[in-house]
């Protein structure tokens, strides 16, 4: 009986005493005691009725616990549903609606709220401090489980990403996307055994969840598991550490600490950028700073890794590297599809193992981004360098990446549009020098309303994640069109930066 996913993760470090995770702020668990853990969740969620394939969605601050339900789900064939800490409830009621899961885990505060939007399913809690009734039902649990067998093509996750029309799509995920992908990203990036990863990242998405976690685990090295990303206690943690995977904003807020020398990151193997485009300028301090040049790589959640820097041999900045092994990157017409020739730009499309099998109950929208022949249509548009070297030059969707998390402004625009005495809006990203990217909205008022640019934010913002709010909102007159009629964001843009 094999599971796919789980057997080469976690499977084989049944008895190990190697240790898996150096808990911030103390404390070590073994690869041995993880995996017992993991059996004991297995035993609450069979317990509970879930059978193979159904949902099981996960809203809690980061703790090895809950790094531990996404190993339990992988052993029980469950699909895991990872959601972001920041999500409000009316964010979480449609993903619920959606996915339908047959258990909720969230934080004991939360539980109250999460119970009006439960639709059916079972409600577990589990605090940042590992606490809870998920936690109390664990310990209680038996420490054998048969691992589910799972094939290659079983669902494994879903984790939503939204969509240009304002609804989020449920990006499916099965074992052998996950699974090949690290495979390819622990060879690429040389990990061991030998390697400790200071973790800083969430694990609600592919970056922190699929890429860090997965790399380490079927390597066997360590993680220092950091709750949040902090500055201060990354320095003091990096002594210990030989790789980081982060987002841009974590390179850009450590050269701003003094304290980060080249002297701090000597000993330090490997520094890997991806999920939102690092600046050449960062690039370059990074490298002047440290004497380390900065990995940089190319993913979505819908194709885990696409791209990456060389290990050995340059890392080029402005550009994400050459495709995986295994991976097929081609520039198409973005009208066409046809493939462009060397050197034009034009929208990336990506074919492989790691790419997704579709969105959740949505064949129309997979079939608009998935081709038959498997290439996926990413949005993204892009250039081949005369060195292969894959450029990302901007994005054929609608798209705010903040600090790395993604914000549709379509999201935004549909709340701002449904508001009395609201004409129409527009909201776009102008240059942020710490998340990269931030969000304005500019808002036209029906003809002879005046509207309060403060008094809109108040009735948006219950509604959306903290990352996602406007962090300015100004009344205009009119929006900037072409002669098609649709609004010109990149005039906006070019409007408020600055
Ligand atoms: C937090 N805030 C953000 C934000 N993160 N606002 C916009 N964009 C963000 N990314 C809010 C906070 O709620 C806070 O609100 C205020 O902004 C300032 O917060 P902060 O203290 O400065 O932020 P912090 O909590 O330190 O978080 C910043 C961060 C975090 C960069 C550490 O955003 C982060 O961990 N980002 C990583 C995202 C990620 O993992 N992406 C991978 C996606 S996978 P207030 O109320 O205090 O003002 C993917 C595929 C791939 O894309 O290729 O990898
Ligand atoms: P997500 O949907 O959260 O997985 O975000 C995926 C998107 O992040 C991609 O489609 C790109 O637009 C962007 N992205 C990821 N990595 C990079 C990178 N290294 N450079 C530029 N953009 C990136």
């Amino acid at each position: 009986m094999t599971n796919v996913l789980f057997d080469p993760l976690f499977g084989r470090h049944t008895d190990s005493t190697a240790p898996f995770m150096f808990v911030e702020g103390g404390g070590t668990l073994t690869y041995g005691a993880f995996v017992t853990l993991s059996a004991q969740l297995a035993n609450v969620f069979a317990g509970l009725g879930l059978a193979k394939g159904d949902r099981v969605a996960l809203q809690v601050a980061k703790s090895p616990m809950a790094l531990a339900v996404y190993a339990a789900c992988v052993r029980s064939g469950l699909v895991l549903l990872p959601l972001n800490t920041a999500y409000t409830t009316s964010e979480l009621s449609y993903f619920l609606g959606d996915a339908e899961p047959r258990l909720v885990i969230c934080a004991g505060k939360d539980a109250a709220a999460m119970t009006e939007i439960l639709n059916g399913a079972a409600l577990l809690t589990l605090n940042a401090n590992g606490t809870g009734s998920l936690s109390d039902a664990a310990a209680i649990a038996a420490e054998n489980h048969d691992v589910v067998a799972c094939a290659a093509g079983d669902l494994a996750a879903i984790l939503y990403t939204s969509g240009t029309t304002g609804r989020s799509k449920g990006a499916m995920l099965s074992h052998a996307n996950l699974l090949s992908n690290a495979t390819v990203l622990a060879d690429l990036w040389q990990f061991t055994d030998k390697d400790v990863l200071l973790h800083a990242l969430p694990i609600f998405h592919t970056h922190g969840l699929f890429v860090a976690v997965n790399v380490v685990a079927l390597t066997g090295g360590a993680m220092i598991f950091h709750a949040a990303f902090k500055p201060e206690a990354v320095l003091a943690d990096l002594p210990r550490a030989t790789a980081l995977m982060g987002v841009p904003t974590f390179y850009t807020r450590l050269l701003a600490e003094p304290a980060f020398t080249r002297d701090a990151a000597a000993h330090m193997r490997l520094f890997v950028s991806g999920s939102a485009p690092l600046l050449a300028d960062t690039h370059t301090q990074f490298e002047a700073r440290t004497g380390h040049r900065i990995l940089e790589r190319y993913g979505m959640t819908e194709t885990n890794m696409n791209a990456s820097n060389p290990y050995t041999g340059e890392r080029r900045s402005g550009t994400v590297g050459f495709a995986l092994p295994g991976t097929e990157i081609k520039i198409t017409d973005p009208n066409t599809g046809a493939e462009l020739p060397q050197g034009e730009t034009g929208m990336i499309e990506v074919r492989g193992p790691n790419v997704f099998g579709g969105y959740w109950r949505m064949p129309e929208k997979t079939a608009e981004e998935l081709r038959e022949n498997g290439f996926f249509i990413t949005g993204d548009l892009g250039q081949i360098d005369p060195d292969g070297y894959l450029m990302i030059v901007g994005r054929q969707k609608d798209l705010i990446i903040s600090g790395g998390y993604n914000i549709y402004p379509k999201e935004i625009e549909v709340l701002l549009d449904a508001l009395p005495g609201v004409n129409e809006s527009a909201v776009f990203g102008v240059p942020n020098a710490d998340f990269g990217e931030e969000t304005i909205a500019v808002v036209v008022p029906e003809t002879g309303i005046t509207l309060d640019p403060a008094a809109l934010l108040a009735e948006i913002t219950p509604h959306l994640a903290r990352f996602k709010h406007p962090r300015r909102l100004e009344i205009v007159r009119d929006l900037p069109r072409n002669t098609m009629g649709k609004v010109q964001k990149n005039i906006l843009r070019k409007t408020y930066s600055g």
